[in-house]
Formats: structure tokens, C-alpha cells, sequence
């Protein structure tokens, strides 16, 4: 084990403006409920006192602000808010821990890592890319930029941010279990060469040597990783509590191994689960995955 058993601090962002559907506000206390803070305390890790980010909650129409992005206002207050919490507890040598909330939460997480860590790794686990921009987006929902917004992508930025630190450099960023971009985005992750495994890689390849290389990427001379989970990578048959379900995704045992082997590199400094909506699953099984899949990554083994 690399790493000293760390102090992990729970940080719940419970958003849902940025994916226009209501329900993943919800995630946070339902990832709670399902039992996170008894399973990390099982597994001998010191817990914080847990944080509740007072994020806005409610909205009108999205404004006519003269951009497509919907909820921007509410957007940038909310990472401003959440950024303050996840630096503060970054300074103060605990793993956040951030619970979602849509994936437009990433931003805040980012602005707050990137604001005590000024060169961060990336490994964002999606069906998705979240690399669209104001320009690119078919919908208009922020959760779909995010990632563009961390590597400073589009009009909307982390730069947009108070307290946030450097874009991170989109050669540490991995992209993990893609099966649905949109042409923008498409046409972007070629240009750029972002390292994308899309469910093709993994077929190819399997997930072991896939996290390899993703590990890798995401080491290569920074100063910490940031693994930013989103549950839609799953399959639907595992997690249908999502708000943006595409069939094809990793299946119960790949989510796992790749948690694990994150786990035994020790590299990961840092974890958000998100887009969890429990209105979308009364069984509450999304929620209990997200739970099983931190303990995971933190270092909880199967021997
Ligand atoms: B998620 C979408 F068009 N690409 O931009 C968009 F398909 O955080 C979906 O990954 C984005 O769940 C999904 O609206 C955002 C759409
Ligand atoms: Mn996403
Ligand atoms: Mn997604
Ligand atoms: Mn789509």
C-alpha cells in the first residue's frame, strides 16, 4: 500500500441545474443512505466532518442571457462555492470526496483542486465526453462542457472561477468509456489528440490495459490525480439511476478492477461520483454502486 490511510472528507454538492433534470440534487444524501460513511469507517478510514455545499436550488426559466449555456449564473455560483470547500480541504491534507449532483460539479471540484495543485492529472470515467462548448452543445446543459471547461475549452472556463488555479493540460487528461460524442466534440478529441478509451478500446483491449496506459497519462509529472466518475459509464442494466443512460457501458466487474487498480497505484488524490438520480431508481442499486465503487478506489479488497 503506498499511501498512508488518509483522511477522507465528504463533501456533498447537490446540483442538478447543470443536467436540466431533477433528481440528481438528490444523489448526494441517497449515496449517503446507501451507507458511504458506515462502509469507509468499516474499512478503517477517519472520516471528516462532512460538508453540504449550500449550492442554489432552485431556479426560474434559465435566463435570456444572451448565451446558450443553460443556468450559467447558478453554474459559477455553485463551483464557486464548492471550489472553496474542496480546496480548503485539499490544503488541509484530506481526500475530498465530492458527491454529485449533475456533472457540471466538476467544475467547482476542479477550480478547488487546481487552486492548491498547479498540475493536476485527470482521469474522467463517462459515457460522454462533456466537451462541448457554448458552440457545440445540443442541449445546452452545462454538464455537458464540463470537461471542456477544465482544460479551458469554450467561453465558459475554469478561469471563470474565483480561487481556481491552471486549466489542467489536456496530455494529463484521460477520457474512459466513451460510447456517445457528439460531432464537436468528436471532431475535437481528433484535433487535439485527447486520449479517449471508448467502449471500442476496452473491447479491444480490456480494461486492465487500459487503465495502464490511462494511469499513465494521468501520472505523467503531475502532482496529484483527480478521478472524476461519472455513473453513466456503467451499463444501464447495472446503473439506471442516470439522467443520460446509454446502453453499452462497463459492466459491474470492469467499474470495480479499474477502481482497484487506481487503488494499488496509490495515485488518485481526489474522487467525485456524479450524476446519480434517484428519482430514476427506486431500488437504490445506483447509489449502493457508487458507494462500492469509492471503497474501491480507496483501497477496500476483495482478499
Ligand atoms: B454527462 C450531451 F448531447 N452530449 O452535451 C450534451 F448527448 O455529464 C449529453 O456526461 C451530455 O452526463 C451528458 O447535452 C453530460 C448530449
Ligand atoms: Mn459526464
Ligand atoms: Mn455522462
Ligand atoms: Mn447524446
Amino acid at each position: 500500500r503506498p499511501e498512508a490511510a488518509k483522511k477522507i472528507q465528504l463533501i456533498h454538492a447537490p446540483f442538478w441545474l447543470g443536467g436540466g433534470r431533477a433528481g440528481a440534487e438528490l444523489g448526494p444524501e441517497s449515496i449517503v443512505e446507501a451507507g458511504m460513511k458506515r462502509q469507509l469507517m468499516h474499512m478503517g478510514l477517519e472520516l471528516a466532518e462532512e460538508i453540504v455545499v449550500d449550492v442554489p436550488r432552485l431556479a426560474a426559466e434559465p435566463a435570456a442571457s444572451g448565451t446558450k449555456m443553460k443556468y450559467l449564473a447558478e453554474v459559477k455560483e455553485m463551483a464557486g462555492l464548492l471550489g472553496e470547500q474542496v480546496h480548503r480541504a485539499a490544503a488541509g491534507g484530506r481526500f475530498p470526496l465530492v458527491l454529485g449532483g449533475d456533472h457540471s460539479i466538476a467544475i467547482g471540484t476542479l477550480a478547488g483542486l487546481t487552486g492548491h495543485r498547479g498540475n493536476l492529472g485527470l482521469i474522467w470515467f463517462d459515457a460522454h465526453g462533456d466537451l462541448n462548448t457554448e458552440d457545440t452543445t445540443p442541449s445546452g446543459n452545462i454538464h455537458g462542457m464540463a470537461l471542456a471547461a477544465a482544460i479551458g475549452r469554450g467561453s465558459f472556463t475554469l478561469a471563470d472561477i474565483p480561487g481556481a488555479g491552471p486549466f489542467i493540460r489536456k496530455e494529463n487528461v484521460v477520457i474512459i468509456g466513451a460510447r456517445d460524442l457528439d460531432p464537436g466534440e468528436r471532431e475535437y478529441i481528433r484535433a487535439e489528440g485527447i486520449r479517449c478509451f471508448t467502449m471500442h478500446e476496452i473491447d479491444r483491449m480490456g480494461i486492465h490495459a487500459v487503465m495502464e496506459q490511462a494511469i499513465a497519462i494521468a501520472g505523467d509529472g503531475t502532482d496529484g490525480v483527480h478521478v472524476s466518475f461519472d455513473l453513466d459509464v456503467l451499463d444501464p442494466l447495472e446503473a439506471c439511476g442516470v439522467g443520460t443512460p446509454v446502453p453499452g457501458g462497463l459492466n459491474y466487474r470492469e467499474a470495480h478492477y479499474a477502481m482497484e487498480l487506481l487503488a494499488e497505484s496509490g495515485l488518485a488524490t481526489s474522487l467525485e461520483l456524479v450524476e446519480v438520480n434517484p428519482l430514476l431508481d427506486p431500488s437504490r442499486r445506483t447509489s449502493r454502486l457508487a458507494v462500492e465503487l469509492a471503497a474501491s478506489l480507496l483501497g477496500k479488497r476483495i482478499l
